[in-house]
């Protein structure tokens, strides 16, 4: 049958239609920017929601099925049902969290009604925020802590790394050691307001602009000299570990960051 000139008008017409319709439904189907769909679901089992806290640690524990909860990716591809959680308190990121249990100083936290959001994430450390499950709290200190104070230091905040050394050769996974000059590493101070001569150390790999804050690549964090680089998602190869400082917020505002270029086999 020969089609007249009508006939394929109507038929680019259709396909046109159709290829559009598809593209479509295809691009709504994208998560958007950020925001990861894991799979996870989560319950918080402990503390429960108008728990009121006199000591000074809100010690924490969940449930997570649909999802492995595994740090060693973490700050490397993301992977299907793989990858860690956050907390937050008062939607300010704490830690990633690598297991079912874990622990929120109260430390430069006031006394009075506070929220913790526990937020399943991708390796990238994208939230996926329908996952995410909140409680409330009070904290009503018997013993309250004394607040940390900004610290004043002869001069300006740096890092170095001193393993491994440029060059070799690592496998299976090493520590990355830092040595750290005019600043305070503190835990108790993650995700609390900054506090002048305080914070702690990222680990990333390769890069440290992507995501939320360079954190897309982050390895993890660390408020002590070391860090244990699991290698477990990095491919054999040349890759560049940074340390870089950042303030309790997890902002690298310190201005202060050291590199190691090693070769992973
Ligand atoms: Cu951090």
């Amino acid at each position: 049958m020969r089609l007249g000139k009508g006939r394929i008008g109507v038929v680019a017409l259709v396909l046109l239609v159709a290829v559009y319709g598809a593209a479509a439904a295809f691009a709504k189907k994208k998560p958007p920017m950020m925001m990861a769909d894991t799979g996870a679901k989560l319950a918080v089992l402990s503390p429960k929601t108008g728990f009121t806290l006199t000591g000074n640690t809100l010690a924490t524990d969940v449930s997570i099925t649909h999802f492995k909860v595994d740090c060693r990716f973490a700050g490397t591809a993301n992977r299907m049902g793989i990858g860690h959680y956050h907390i937050e308190l008062d939607k300010s990121l704490i830690n990633m969290i690598c297991g079912p249990r874990s622990a929120v100083s109260m430390q430069n936290v006031l006394p009075g009604k506070h929220t913790l959001q526990f937020i399943p994430a991708e390796n990238d450390h994208a939230d996926d925020m329908k996952a995410m499950k909140q409680i409330s709290f009070t904290y009503k200190p018997s013993s309250p802590l004394a607040a940390v104070k900004p610290l004043s230091f002869p001069g300006k905040p740096s890092v170095s790394i001193v393993s491994p050394k440029p060059s070799s050769t690592v496998h299976g996974g090493f520590n990355l050691v830092v040595a750290v000059k005019n600043f305070k590493l503190s835990c108790a101070l993650y995700g609390k307001a900054p506090v002048k001569g305080y914070g702690h150390w990222h680990a990333n790999v390769d890069t440290t602009t992507m995501g939320m804050m360079g954190m897309g690549t982050m390895l993890g964090m660390s408020c002590a000299n070391s860090f244990h680089v699991s290698l477990a998602g990095i491919k054999p190869g040349q890759h560049k570990f940074i340390a870089i400082l950042e303030d309790n917020t997890h902002a690298p505002t310190i201005g202060a960051q050291a590199s190691v270029t090693v070769t992973v086999k």
